[in-house]
């Protein structure tokens, strides 16, 4: 059993590169859950925007399966990722993106990411006059607990596009110059 454990870690490292799910002990902890949710609200100014969200992850050791929307954000893309703190403050300051291993921004798809880096949300117009914006992913880089855990942070959208670490800037390997929150919610756990 063992060895079965190491060799399938062994693969899942070489598929997704690294940091990967669990492939030490620190990924699985007794907070584990299946299902967390997130519910975004906008900042003063922003008040239209709304959005759900709905991560579920079947072991310690899946991929997380994300899905939602967002509501009335301005057209276009902004940058979305889960930021470090779970009390965001009225202007949805919840400090820097989640990086628990101390790598440069970047896209969701990308091997050298932020944890929480999502990349881009894309906001279009419906014929209602409506902003609608949704995101699916499967990310095996987050994970609902153990040290690479989103639950009890915050997801936030920004003002801006995310340039996912390929901007001009320093700034660029930070936040992907997204510029500031306009929305965000916590993310807690289903029972
Ligand atoms: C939220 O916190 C940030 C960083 O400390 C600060 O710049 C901002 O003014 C705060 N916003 C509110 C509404 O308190
Ligand atoms: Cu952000
Ligand atoms: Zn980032």
């Amino acid at each position: 059993m063992l060895v079965f454990l190491l060799f399938l870690f062994g693969f899942l490292k070489s598929v997704v590169g690294s940091p990967v799910a669990c492939y030490d002990s620190s990924d699985v902890s007794l907070d584990c859950t299946k299902e967390a949710r997130a519910t975004i609200r906008g900042i003063p100014g922003y008040e239209d925007i709304h959005g759900e969200f709905v991560f579920r992850q079947q072991s310690p050791c899946s991929p997380v399966i994300m899905t939602g929307s967002i509501f009335n954000l301005p057209p276009g893309s902004h940058g979305f990722h889960v930021h470090e703190y779970g009390r965001p403050n009225a202007t949805c300051y919840s400090g820097v993106h989640f990086n628990p291993f101390g790598q440069v921004h970047g896209g969701l798809l990308d091997k050298e990411r932020h944890v929480g880096d999502f990349g881009n949300i894309n906001a279009f117009r419906t014929k209602s006059g409506r902003t609608v914006a949704q995101f699916a992913a499967v990310d095996p880089v987050i994970s609902l607990c153990g040290q690479r855990s989103i639950v009890g942070r915050t997801l936030v959208v920004h003002e801006k596009r995310d340039d996912l670490g390929r901007g001009p800037n320093l700034e660029s390997l930070k936040t992907g110059n997204s510029g500031k929150p306009i929305g965000c919610g916590v993310i807690r756990r289903i029972f």
